[in-house]
Order: structure tokens, then sequence, then C-alpha cells
């Protein structure tokens, strides 16, 4: 009999799936499980240890489909972030991954996106990005292209929404795009966003193939194949790795260093870019944005912020593990903040 093949904990693949899905044959969606799948395996992560969080949606619905171990929770539309917050205030020591689409957070919970963003909570945020509302027949979401004409839907006249941007403004640390046709840079960079502990914003293209994977959309998989420019090749390089530099690397090294003590490989392909510089990395999506270009790699990176739990002073023991002695005021101190109260 063939033996299975397991990590270092003893868990073979298999124990990180989920539930068949039930989204779209070739849906974008689909390939970013099978990525999460697999890197988690890699990373001999504990799927006790994750929670999975997301809002309404196509996207929102895929953490059903990777680590059925896992604890889960499907919010409001668009109120994952709070979710997630509140739950991660609970046990800081958990990983969450929130997985949202450009409905999700960009139209009706941009408000709690960029508040999760600026508080730095522990998430791998990923948003499963098409352009569309794919759950509700097609619709354009805020991150649609101006101009762009769906049939039945007509044309939008507003301009795009750029998630990368927004993250940046909001003192995200760890900002990204990606997409979910280039199955490696995906799985690098999320990889190097389960090591960072704070925010990690991945905005991954992922066409939606029944609505929105037409010639004029730029979120298709053909505009995305044809003209995705990546800033770098990402590697990202475990705790135990000797730290080697490949000498024939294509133009500068950058080695990003993660909480974990692992660290992410940048070799630099545009000659002038800095992930590390907050006014440079604006300016570049701008530009691209101008020009129409489809970038991709990590585009901010920024890991001295204070992290949520910090901020919060949650200390070294979850609040969750803390004993009803510690969490419920006693009558007396109640008595005491009435008649402040009272005196007021
Ligand atoms: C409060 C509220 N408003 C509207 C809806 C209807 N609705 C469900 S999913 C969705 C959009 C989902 O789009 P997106 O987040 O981009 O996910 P996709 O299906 O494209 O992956 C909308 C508007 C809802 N469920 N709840
Ligand atoms: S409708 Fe679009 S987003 Fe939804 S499952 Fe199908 S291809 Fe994916
Ligand atoms: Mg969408």
């Amino acid at each position: 009999m063939a033996r299975v093949r397991v990590n270092d904990i003893g868990l073979a693949k298999e124990d990180y799936k989920g539930a068949p899905t039930t989204l779209c044959k070739g849906c974008g969606h689909n390939s970013i499980s099978s990525q999460i799948i697999s890197v988690c395996y890699e990373l001999n992560i504990k799927p006790h240890e994750i929670m999975k969080m997301s809002g309404i949606g196509c996207s929102s619905k895929s953490p059903t489909y990777f680590l059925g171990q896992s604890h889960g929770f499907n919010a409001l539309h668009g109120r994952m972030p709070s979710v997630g917050t509140g739950a991660m205030m609970m046990n800081h020591h958990m990983k969450a991954i929130g997985v949202s689409g450009d409905g999700d957070s960009a139209s009706i919970g941009m408000g709690q996106f960029k508040h999760i963003m600026r508080r730095n909570v522990r998430m791998t945020y990923i948003i499963e990005n098409n352009g569309v509302y794919g759950l509700t027949k097609g619709q354009f979401s805020a991150t649609a292209d101006q101009g762009q004409s769906i049939k039945k839907i007509g044309t939008n006249e507003f301009p795009a929404e750029d998630m990368c941007m927004e993250a940046i403004i909001s003192g995200c640390g760890f900002v990204a795009r990606s997409f979910s046709g280039d199955a490696k840079q995906v799985r690098e960079l999320l990889k190097a966003a389960l090591s960072f502990d704070g925010t990690a914003m991945l905005d991954i293209i992922s066409p939606c193939v029944a609505f929105n994977n037409h010639e004029s959309s730029t979120k298709s998989f053909d505009y995305g194949l044809k003209n995705q420019e990546p800033l770098h090749d990402i590697s990202w390089v475990p705790v135990r790795d000797e730290i080697v530099i490949d000498e024939h690397a294509p133009g500068e090294v950058i080695d990003a260093p993660l909480h974990d003590g692992s660290f992410i490989r940048l070799h630099k392909l545009e000659e002038d870019y800095d992930p590390t510089d907050k006014l440079g990395a604006m300016h570049r999506l701008e530009f691209a944005r101008q020009n129409q270009e489809f970038i991709t790699g990590l585009i901010y990176f920024d890991n001295t912020r204070p992290r949520f739990a910090d901020t919060e002073s949650l200390g070294d023991v979850p609040l969750v593990k803390q004993g009803v002695d510690k969490l419920v005021p006693s009558a007396e101190k109640l008595n005491s903040i009435m008649q402040q109260l009272v005196a007021w």
C-alpha cells in the first residue's frame, strides 16, 4: 500500500482540504483556495490555530472549500473585518485568514476594510478581485474599470477603487497584488503574509468566468496572462534555510524580514523599485493606473508598526483563556462604577 506523504506535524495534504467547491468551473477563486491548501500544508500550520473569516459573495463562500478542520465564520456582507477583529481580540494567538471580494471589501465594506488596516490586526486579508458582484449575477463593483461595458449591465461611469492604494493610505504594512493564474507568485506571497504579524493585504485578481471574462475586462484571464508585470521575482525563505544570495539574480536582491524569522526575498526586476518607500509605492500605483499597467508583487512593506494585540495591551494570555474572575467585574466594582456615573 502506498504511504501517504505527511508534513513535519504529521498531516497529509488531504487534512488541509475543505468541502468540494460549488463555484463555477474555472473560477479564479478556486485556484486561490488550492494555493491556500498547499501553503498551509507546506508551512506545517495546525488547522485548529487558524480562523477563517469571510463576508458574503462567491469569494466569501470559498473558506468552506479549504481547511475543513479550522474554525470559520461567515459574517454579514462587508462586515468581516469587524467580526474578525473581535475574534482576534478574544484570542490573539490564532492566525486569521480573511477572504473577501471586491464587492464585499471595496463597495459595502470599504469603511470596515480601512479600519482593520489601521488597527493592524494579525490577518492575511485576501480580496478575490473580479471587478463584479459574481454571486448576484455580474453587477459592477467599485473596482470595475471606468468605461467598461458588460452585456445586460451597461457601462460603468465611475473610477475604479485601487485596494492596494487604500490599504497603504490606511497604514497597512504588507500590501501585495497578484493574479490567480500565477500560482507560484500567489503561493510565495501567501507564505510571507502568513508569517507577517499584522494585517497583510493581498489583492488577487481572480477572474469571474461567468460574468467578467471577456476581452474588454482587465480582470479577465486573457488580460492577466498577457499584461501581468511583476515588480520582482518573489521567494519566501523559511527560518531554517541558510541565507544564500543567488549571484545570477536579475537586478538587486532585497530580503524583507518577517516576524517569525523567515523573510521574503525579492529579486528586483525594476531598477528603482523599493517596496519600503511609501510615497514611491503610491507613485508607482498611480503611474500604473494612468498607464493601464497591471503590476504585481509586494508593493509596500513596513514591519515596524505595532500590532493590534500590543496596542490593546492584550498580554500573554488570550482573553478567551482568562477566568471569569478576571473578565467579570465584581458586584462591588460595578457598584463603584455606577456611583461614579451618578456623581456625574
Ligand atoms: C446587506 C447586503 N446587501 C446586498 C447583498 C447582496 N449581495 C450578496 S453578494 C454581493 C456582492 C458580492 O460581490 P463580491 O464581494 O465581489 O464577491 P464575488 O461574488 O464577486 O466573489 C451582494 C451585493 C447582501 N447579501 N447583503
Ligand atoms: S459567478 Fe463568477 S465569481 Fe461566482 S463562482 Fe461563478 S465564476 Fe466565480
Ligand atoms: Mg467580485
